[in-house]
Parts: structure tokens; sequence; C-alpha cells
């Protein structure tokens, strides 16, 4: 069974995550599928964006939880779950070498909603909310929550989500740097569309090399990072789509970027 939906168009490929009746939940077969996804993604030249939202009313609540076993004779160990469903998964968007636009077309909990910001860029839906629900059934946040809150936010945010629990609105969201932007539920769709086709028109291996130097960024001391940007631009500089940027701002035209 399929629970992940795949759709090409031009250069973006669509992933959406489909169990709309248990608003996206991921089990293990559905976390399987998605870094399979993710890994074809990587390697297939032709896809030069991706666009991840959830089908229904919701992008993600996370773990699935009806699984979970209540008479307390098995313990579930939920480190190897997160090691297993999550963590692959949050890896493998953070170092696509092309960019990934999320649509958050509804609640994003748990998992979910760290799933969405792991991506590079977040469009929600003026519907859409994220909850870091983990406190609320005495977990911790996974899925990159603890590494990636309190750089987005700060401290003192990171720790009100993070204890609380409590639903972050979209419009709250953009406001405090989780979101690029926020739109009306029926223009989420055309807008993110259009914006993952916009990017896979871009310069894909120059976009490759600059989501490297952001990431590596959260860690680097100054000089690091300059030395960083020294040797990405070096191998940018190499590429087919740098001369072609330049000869279209000579010729006063817009650029035809091949992604090399
Ligand atoms: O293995 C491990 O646990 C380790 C890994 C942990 C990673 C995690 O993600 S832990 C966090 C897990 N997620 C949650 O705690 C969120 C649980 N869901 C909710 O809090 C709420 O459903 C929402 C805030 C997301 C949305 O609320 P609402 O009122 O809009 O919807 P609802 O009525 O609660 O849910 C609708 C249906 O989806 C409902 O089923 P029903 O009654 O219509 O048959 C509900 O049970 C189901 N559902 C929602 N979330 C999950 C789920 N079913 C399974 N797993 C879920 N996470």
């Amino acid at each position: 069974m399929s629970f992940i939906e795949l759709e090409r168009d031009g250069g973006v490929l669509r992933i959406t995550l489909n169990r709309p009746e248990v608003l996206n939940a991921f089990n293990a077969d559905m976390a399987r599928q998605m870094q399979e996804a993710l890994a074809a993604a990587k390697t297939d030249q032709t896809v030069r964006a991706l666009l991840l939202t959830g089908a229904g009313r919701a992008f993600c609540a996370g773990q699935d939880l009806a699984s979970v076993p209540l008479d307390g004779a098995v313990q579930p160990d939920l480190g190897a779950i997160v090691r297993r469903q999550y963590n692959p998964t949050i890896v493998a968007l953070v170092a696509m070498p092309k960019p990934v636009v999320c649509a958050v077309n509804g609640v994003a909990a748990g998992a979910g909603a760290n799933l969405a910001l792991a991506c590079d860029i977040v469009i929600a839906s003026a519907r859409a909310s994220f909850v870091q629900s983990f406190a609320k059934i005495g977990l911790v946040p996974d899925s990159g929550g603890t590494y990636l809150l309190p750089r987005l936010v700060g401290r003192a945010r990171a720790a009100g989500l993070a204890l609380l629990g409590e639903a972050l609105t979209a419009q709250q969201a953009m406001e405090w740097g989780l979101v690029w932007n926020v739109c009306e539920p029926e223009r989420l769709m055309p807008e993110a569309l259009a914006l993952a086709h916009r990017l896979a028109r871009a310069p894909t291996k120059g976009l490759a090399l600059t989501k490297r130097a952001l990431a590596a960024s959260w860690a680097n001391d100054l000089d690091t990072q300059l030395e960083l940007e020294a040797s990405l631009q070096e191998e940018a500089g190499r590429t087919r789509d740098f001369l072609e940027g330049i000869r279209a701002f000579k010729e006063k035209r817009e650029a035809d970027f091949i992604g090399e």
C-alpha cells in the first residue's frame, strides 16, 4: 500500500503524505516509502525541486499513536523508531542537493511539525498550525525539533513551544520566523507550485552549495564559515550555470539554467 503519493510536473516532484484518515500520521511503511522517495529524488538529475505537502485537512500528525500498546507488557523502543523512521528523513531533507518547498496545508504536529521545519522554504495555509505535541504525551521533541527550534525562534520561544505543547497559528509561525509566507487556503497550492517551479528553473548546483553553506553555519565560527564560502564559491564558479548567468547578464536576457 502506498502512503506517499508522487507526482512529476516538469522539474518538480510533488510528494504528498497520504493517510488523511489519521491526519497523515507516520507508520513504519510510510516512513520507509518517504525515505525511498527522497533517495530517488536526490539522484534523479531531472528532479530540480521538491514540494512536500499533506492530503486532506492536515499536513502531518507525527508518529501514528494507534499502534502503541497500552497493556504495559511490551515496552516499545521509541529510540529505535526515531532512529529508523525520522532521523534519516530529516537528514535527507536538510542535505537534499536541491530545494525543498513545504506547503503546510493544515495542522503539523509532533514529528510532522519538525518535518516541515527541515524543509528549505515553508509556505503555510492560514488554516495551518504548528504543535510540538510531544510534551502532551510525555515525550521529547524529536526529528530535529530541539536543534532547529532554538536556532529559529530563540531559547525563550523554543522552551515555551516545547514545554507547553501549545499550537502556534500560521500567522504566529511566520512572525516568529518559522515559515516564509502564509496564504489563504485556496492559494496555497498555486503559490507553492509556482515557487517550486521557479526554483526548478534556478541554478540547481549553486542552490545545493548554498544549502550546504547555510546548514554548516549553525556549527561554524566566522573564520571557518568564510573559508567554506570561498571553497563552495570555487565550485560554483566552475558550473555551466555560472557561465550562463554571466552571459545572460551581459546579453540583458533571462538566464536559461540547466542545473549543472
Ligand atoms: O514511536 C514514537 O512515538 C516515537 C516517535 C515520536 C514522534 C512523534 O511525532 S510523537 C507525537 C505524535 N503526535 C501527536 O501526539 C499528535 C496527536 N494528534 C493530535 O494531537 C491531534 O490529532 C491534532 C492536534 C494533530 C489535530 O487535532 P484535531 O482535533 O484537528 O483532530 P483529531 O480529531 O484529534 O484527529 C482526527 C483523527 O486523526 C482522529 O481519528 P478518528 O477519531 O477520526 O478516528 C485521530 O485519532 C487521528 N489522529 C490524529 N493524530 C494521530 C491520529 N491517529 C494516529 N496517530 C496520530 N498521531
